[in-house]
């Protein structure tokens, strides 16, 4: 059974505080082996992706076995059927047409004084994507991380991924190949990210590194960072649906649901107005939770997690809301672009009853990549920003130099950095020999 808490008893304050304090998450501190299995990768590199490899994927490799050739990538892509294909490419021309609105725009101008200003987009030169093994490869996340890193020209674009027992997912390929990938390396674990972050003699490094993974990944992308741009370290998934009273209790339901399967810690939250629409959708729960192939996980995260909320006004589950920060935001109510306005902190919204958040997940466009565990309050999901840099430009005429230069001294001196002030006052002294006003 579900929490299920109402706004207008006297306790809701605190029961409310509680559900938002509670972690999902139990880390487990894998910090002592990861560093070992950078440090074994730095050392040994390629002899060490392959015995980690063995170790840990039963499989066994040799240097020139690491990467996929494109010869075994167009085996695998061809067991792909026509109609699991037309879906991904139809994805990933919806994502693509998205992200590449995402470009910035270079800014230049000139100041009153003389300066001319401005900044500049460029691109990481090169990018490795980190894609999970097993159960938890989903091609849709392929497409999520390497299509805006494609949109924003990064020039070289790495994947690794573990194959266990040499199994993969024919459509996992697939998507790298329609995104774009260079180069797909069967190796996973801290491992794959200690050799992307530093390189081997098979692997050249990247700049940045992106993409889900377990505990050991997120531990390793934790390490590298600083030698490294990393995306975020993403926690379990979770919904916030907020509904009025002629909704259908099924669909809401059912994307409750879609939420609870990914994970048992996965968190599925429907504040609504009406307490007869909180029973039905409760009820309803009940009754197709069994029927799912996931049902020992989707049960666990209702059980364990699962929260309904009855609320007094549309405005008071806003501001419910905005407190929650979810990484996924369902509006299910007559105006949902009236709500939406008051609804500031959340990774995605998803507006009217026909926008279930799983077209989120595939096929709308925006990514899928996204804030989780409150950091919607202060953090964006994965965009062309993340593959981007920023530099500022600045040009100078003597004349601009010579109105603003004097300021610049005085502050040069007034930190005690002589250097700095002199490098101006050398300019200036000359320009205003040859000038003199
Ligand atoms: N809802 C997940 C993404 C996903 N769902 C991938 C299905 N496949 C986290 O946003
Ligand atoms: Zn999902």
């Amino acid at each position: 059974m579900p929490v299920t808490l109402n706004t207008s008893e006297p306790d809701f304050e605190a029961r409310f505080a509680s559900m938002l304090s509670a972690k999902r998450e139990d880390s487990t501190d894998v910090n002592d082996a990861v560093a070992a299995i950078i440090g074994d990768v730095r050392k040994r590199g390629d002899a060490a992706l392959c015995d980690l490899t063995s170790r840990f994927d039963r499989l066994d490799l040799t240097p020139d076995r690491l990467r996929f050739s494109s010869e075994e990538i167009a085996a695998q892509v061809a067991k792909v059927s026509a109609e699991d294909r037309a879906a991904l490419a139809l994805a990933a021309e919806r994502i693509r047409a998205y992200h590449a609105r995402q470009m910035p725009d270079d800014a230049s101008w000139t100041d009153p004084e003389g300066a001319t200003l401005g900044w500049r987009w460029t691109p990481v030169s090169a990018a490795g994507l980190y894609v999970p093994g097993g159960q938890a490869a989903y091609p849709s996340s392929v497409l999520m991380n390497a299509i805006p890193a494609r949109v924003a020209g990064v020039e070289r674009l790495v994947i690794c991924v573990p194959t266990p027992g040499g199994v993969i997912n024919p459509l996992v390929l697939l998507a790298a190949q329609l995104s774009g990938v260079d180069e797909v390396y069967r190796i996973g674990g801290a491992q794959a990210v200690a050799a992307m972050a530093y390189g081997t003699d098979t692997i050249a490094p990247v700049d940045k590194i992106t993409g889900p993974g377990n505990a050991y990944v997120a531990a390793a992308k934790r390490h590298v960072f600083g030698k490294v741009g990393i995306d975020m370290i993403a926690g379990p998934s979770e919904v916030l649906v907020i509904a009025e009273g002629d909704q259908h209790p099924d669909w809401l339901a059912l994307d409750l649901l879609a939420q609870a399967e990914h994970d048992a810690d996965a968190q599925s939250i429907l504040i609504t107005t009406d307490p007869a629409l909180g029973h039905a959708v409760a009820g309803a729960v009940d009754r197709i939770l069994p029927t799912l192939p996931r049902a020992r996980i989707a049960g666990a995260s209702w059980r364990d997690y699962g929260t309904i909320i009855i609320a007094r006004t549309l405005d008071e589950a806003a501001s419910l809301s905005n407190r929650i920060a979810p990484e996924h935001l369902e509006l299910c109510v007559d105006d949902p672009e009236a709500l939406a306005a008051k609804c500031v902190h959340a990774g995605a919204i998803f507006l009217g009853p026909h926008t279930p958040e799983a077209v989120g997940d595939y096929i709308s466009g925006p990514n899928h990549v996204l804030p989780t565990a409150r950091s919607a309050r202060f953090s964006s999901g994965l965009s062309v920003l993340d593959f981007l840099k920023r530099t500022t430009m600045a040009r100078l005429t003597p004349g601009a130099l010579n109105a603003v230069g004097h300021a610049a001294m005085r502050l040069a001196a007034a930190e005690g950095l002589q250097a700095h002030g002199e490098s101006i006052r050398a300019r200036l002294e000359l320009l205003n020999e040859r000038a003199p006003e």
